[in-house]
């Protein structure tokens, strides 16, 4: 079991304000592969940055849908791990805890936690190509892609490379980073902005910095804690 400082013990019993930041690498452990593990068998000619953008659907919609519907399967059919568990008991115990996510999973919410700041949106949830519009829940053995009454083609509502992040969620989630005493950024390469500027915000705005990731990343050198571990183990050593 991992050992986990004194003093961040403290701070966690004392946070005023406790931001948590997550990455694919907090879905690890459920059997997700992160975004930057190598596309298997039959996505292995495939880049995942070409597929999860606007002109990867465009030049080919039935196959950037099937690699979609191919991961929501296996968000299905694996289960929230001791990561995701120990967050919503964090978001239970302590006075205010804002979750952020850039996973579009769904697994903080099967394993409780009440409202994550999605900032790259759900698999789960659908929306029109053309007018935008809100496509609702992904729906069961459909084969070909649906269409919305305006006739453009529904696409998974999820943030694509060269797309705008949800204004009101990215909104929240700087101004959570801007007040928190305490930030813990999980699971994530700190490659993709603007989400990845949210730890450097928190940072200079007076926050403790705590990275766990298994590897360093371009945030390790600014954290005043790295934590490096699988976050399951590390999560659960910190709610003991
Ligand atoms: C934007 C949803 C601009 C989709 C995702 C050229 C053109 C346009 C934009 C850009 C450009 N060049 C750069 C940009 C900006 C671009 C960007 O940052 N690119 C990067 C690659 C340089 N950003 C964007 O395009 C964003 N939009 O900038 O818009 C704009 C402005 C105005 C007007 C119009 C447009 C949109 C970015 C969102 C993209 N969508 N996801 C989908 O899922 O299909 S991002 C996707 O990649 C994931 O959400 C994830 O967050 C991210 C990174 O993937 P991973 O690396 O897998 O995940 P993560 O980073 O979380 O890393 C895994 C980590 O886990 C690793 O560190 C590993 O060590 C660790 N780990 C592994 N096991 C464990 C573990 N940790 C703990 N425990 C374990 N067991
Ligand atoms: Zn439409």
């Amino acid at each position: 079991m991992t050992r986990i400082p004194d003093d961040l013990v403290s701070r966690l019993c004392n946070a005023c304000h406790l931001v948590i930041f997550t990455g694919a690498g907090v879905s690890a452990e459920s059997g997700i592969p992160t975004f930057r593990d190598a596309q298997t068998g039959l996505w292995a000619k495939y880049r995942p940055e070409e597929l999860a953008s606007p002109e990867g659907f465009r030049a080919d919609p039935q196959t950037v849908w099937d690699w979609y519907a191919w991961r929501r399967e296996r968000c299905l059919a694996v289960q929230p791990n001791p990561a995701h568990l120990a967050i919503a008991e964090l978001e239970r115990r302590l006075p205010k805890v804002t979750l952020i996510t850039q996973n579009v999973d769904g697994l903080h919410q099967r394993a409780g936690s009440g409202a994550p700041l999605e900032l790259h949106g759900n698999i789960h949830r659908l929306k029109c190509f053309k007018c935008r519009r809100d496509g609702g829940d992904w729906p069961e053995d459909v084969r070909s892609i649906p269409r919305c009454e305006c006739g453009g083609l529904l696409r998974p509502a999820v943030v694509w490379f060269g797309e705008s992040l949800p204004e009101s969620a990215l909104e929240v989630a700087a101004e959570a980073s801007q007040d928190a005493d305490l930030f813990l950024s999980i699971g994530t390469s700190s490659l993709v902005y603007p989400a990845a500027e949210l730890p450097f915000l928190a940072k200079r705005h007076g926050a403790h910095l705590v990275e766990i990731n298994p590897q360093p990343t371009p945030l390790s050198a600014r954290a005043d804690l790295c934590l490096q571990g699988a976050a399951g183990e590390v999560m659960a050593a910190l709610i003991a």
